[in-house]
Order: structure tokens, then sequence, then C-alpha cells
């Protein structure tokens, strides 16, 4: 609601985009998704108003239909979001979900899973609020710039083996995440920090590439960054954000190197802490690269958690002995060789949703995404 409250109804029902939903179809999105679960499934109440799930439901309804729909607006909108909440809390009092053997109430399960849910589509709305000429966010909590540990292109080494993938069997994670397995890795080498926009900056001016989404010239051999309709001098040691899966495999090969498999990524941030990272939204950019130096992961790597989304060259597959839980469109639905994992979120992603473990997926042309760059090499 932070997000939103510099917003007025017109810039929340403004399609600015056929890419993204309008803000006011993921906050009833995220109402409805609250209501499905935890007031229908978990509480056994009737929907508040049948017609609602169809408008929400997310594989019904492509991102570009979704201005048009008859979804909730205005003080609707406000009065529904409110009701769902107060329904909620009602159905928390009489629910145990420590002495159950059901698993969605089990620790809580289904609890976590609408958080998470919630947060997730938080991530969405800055999305799209980084299209939004002049706007002004309600807080901001920059990110700490530490000395950065390394400028660049240091590279560190992960010795490979057996090394165990995915989430353990306790505690939230989402499905995919499981079953946790072990598989052998080769050795390999990774980069110690992200890539710098001063690291993309030499590779659009030598190959003439593309500059990343939000990049213009500013006349004078640099860049401007332009998100949220500001005129900002890129900060050549932050991350580069906001490029897609194709930019980032050419980078990688430009520089003479390839991007991590997850597998990889993941043996690499064995040990990250999610509390010492740039997460949680409200830094409006990323810390420089290489800043958070006494945060270093098992591998010597750092902020492989947080800044930005890091491209890996994983098509989103299930792993052996996938389940569904608890329903099939979460993942399942999304498994093939359409979409490319993203590892370790960014600093637009709330901090409870990030683990070593997390997959995120996405087409290999979306750039609007908070994603970057961190090259691997065989060892
Ligand atoms: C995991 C970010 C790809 O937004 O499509 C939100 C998360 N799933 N509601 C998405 C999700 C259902 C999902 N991603
Ligand atoms: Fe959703």
């Amino acid at each position: 609601m932070q997000l939103v409250e510099p917003l007025s109804d017109r810039e929340l029902n403004r399609v600015y985009t056929p890419i993204l939903s309008p803000l006011v179809w993921d906050l009833g999105h995220i109402a409805n998704f609250e209501e499905l679960w935890l007031v229908q499934t978990v509480g056994q109440r009737q929907p508040l108003n049948g017609h609602l799930g169809r408008l929400y439901d997310a594989i019904e309804n492509p991102r570009r239909t979704r201005g048009e729909l008859p979804i909730l607006r205005g003080d609707d909108l406000r009065a529904y979001l409110e009701d769902v909440r107060e329904r909620t809390f009602e159905v928390l009092d009489e629910v145990d979900v420590e002495g159950t053997e059901d698993a969605l109430l089990s620790d809580g399960f289904v609890y976590e899973m609408l958080i998470a849910h919630e947060h997730q589509h938080n991530e969405t709305m800055l999305q799209l609020i980084q299209m939004l000429d002049g706007y002004e966010p309600v807080d901001v909590d920059p990110a700490p710039d530490g000395e950065p540990i390394s400028e660049g292109p240091e590279m560190v080494w992960v010795e490979g083996g057996e090394v165990e993938i995915g989430a353990p069997q306790a505690g939230f994670a989402y499905d995919n995440e499981r079953p946790r397995h072990t598989l052998e890795l080769a050795p390999f080498l990774i980069d110690r920090t992200p890539v710098t926009n001063a690291a993309y900056a030499s590779y659009v001016e030598e190959t003439g590439a593309d500059p990343p989404m939000y990049w213009e010239p500013d006349g004078q051999g640099w860049w401007v960054r332009t998100a949220m309709g500001r005129r900002q001098e890129l900060d050549p040691g932050r991350p580069v954000i906001h490029v897609s899966w194709h930019e980032a495999d050419a980078f990688a090969r430009w520089a003479g190197k390839r991007l991590p498999s997850e597998q990889e990524w993941e043996a690499a941030a064995r040990g990250a802490d999610r509390e010492r990272a740039n997460l949680d939204q409200l830094a409006f950019g990323c810390a420089r690269a290489g800043a958070y130096g006494d945060a270093a992961c098992d591998s010597g790597a750092v902020q492989l958690l947080g800044d930005a989304w890091e491209w890996t060259s994983s098509d989103f597959l299930p792993y052996p002995g996938f389940r569904p839980f608890p329903y099939r469109e979460y993942s399942q639905a999304f498994f093939g060789d359409t979409y490319k994992v993203l590892r370790g979120g960014s600093w637009a992603t709330r901090r409870n949703v990030i683990r070593t473990s997390f997959r995120n997926w996405d087409l290999p042309e979306r750039r609007q995404i908070f994603a970057g760059i961190r090259c691997a090499r065989d060892g």
C-alpha cells in the first residue's frame, strides 16, 4: 500500500505497457488469491463475489488483456482488500497450524505461501512503477555504500564435487525447489561481484550492442538512467540491471566467459545471508558492486542475494521427483524450454521471498525485470 500511496486512481488503472498489468489488477489479484486460499479453502467460507475469481486468474487472463476486464477499481477495490483481510484474520483465529497432519496447514505452509505471493507481486508492481514519470516514493532507505572489495572482474574458485541442490524438507519453499537432491558438479570459476555498468558500457561501446533498458546517452560519451522519469548520471560502479537473458548471454561470451547453470549458482551461493543484502525495495536501486565485502558467502563471492537477479544458462525444468504442491499452475504450467531461470533476488525483492534455493523464471527477452549478470567459466 505504501508503494501505491503516491498514485491516483487514474494511474492505478492506466495500462502503460501490454507486458505488465495495470497496478489495479495486481492489487485485486493479491486479495483474491488470499480469499481463495485463506478464506475459501482453509476457512470453508463462500466467496464474497463469485465472479471475481475468473477475472483475477493469471492463466486465464494474459497481462495484455487485464486493463479491459471488469475488475474492482477505486473504493470498491479498497473495500474488497479490507473485507478479505478481515475474513483472513477471522479464519486464522480458528485454525491450528501445529497439531495438524494437513500439509497445507502444517507449520502454516499456506500462510507462508500467501505472504510470499503478495510480496512477489509487490516486485511486479515495482517493475511498472519504474515506468512512471515523476513517481516519488513515500520512503527511501538507500543501500549502504561500503568501500567495494573489488571492482571486478575478479573470479572465485568453486570446488564442485557432490553438491546438494534444493530446499530442505522442513520450512516453507515452493514446489519447484524440491525435492532436495545431490549432484556432481565440475569445478568452476564465478565472478566475485556482479557485472558493473562500467563493464557493460565498454561492451556496448565495443560491439554496438543496445544499451540496457532505462539507459540514454548523456551527449558526452556517457549515460543517464531514466527509470521513474528521472535523469541521473549512471553510476559506473553499480551492477548493471534491466538486461535480457540474450544480452546477459552475449555479454558473458564477449567477456570470454559464460552464464552459470542454476546449480552452479546455488553451489556458489552457499552461506549467503539475506539479512546482509540489498533487498526489500526501499533502496530504489542497487548498492555498488562489491559493497557488501563483509558478507561474502562460502565461495568468497558477494551480493549473490539482492541488488540484481542473476540470469542463469538453465531452462526452467522440474527437479527429479518433482511433485506439484499445492497447485500445478504455480510451477508446472511453466516448465520447459520457454523460460530461463534467474537466481538471488534484487533490490526490489521483499526480503522473506528470497533464499539460495529460490528459483525465479522469465522469458529470455524480458528486460523490465530487475535482472543483471554474473559470469562463470570452466575450472
Ligand atoms: C515466479 C515471478 C515468475 O509473477 O509469474 C505470482 C510469481 N506466481 N503469482 C509470476 C507468481 C503466481 C511468478 N514468478
Ligand atoms: Fe499471482
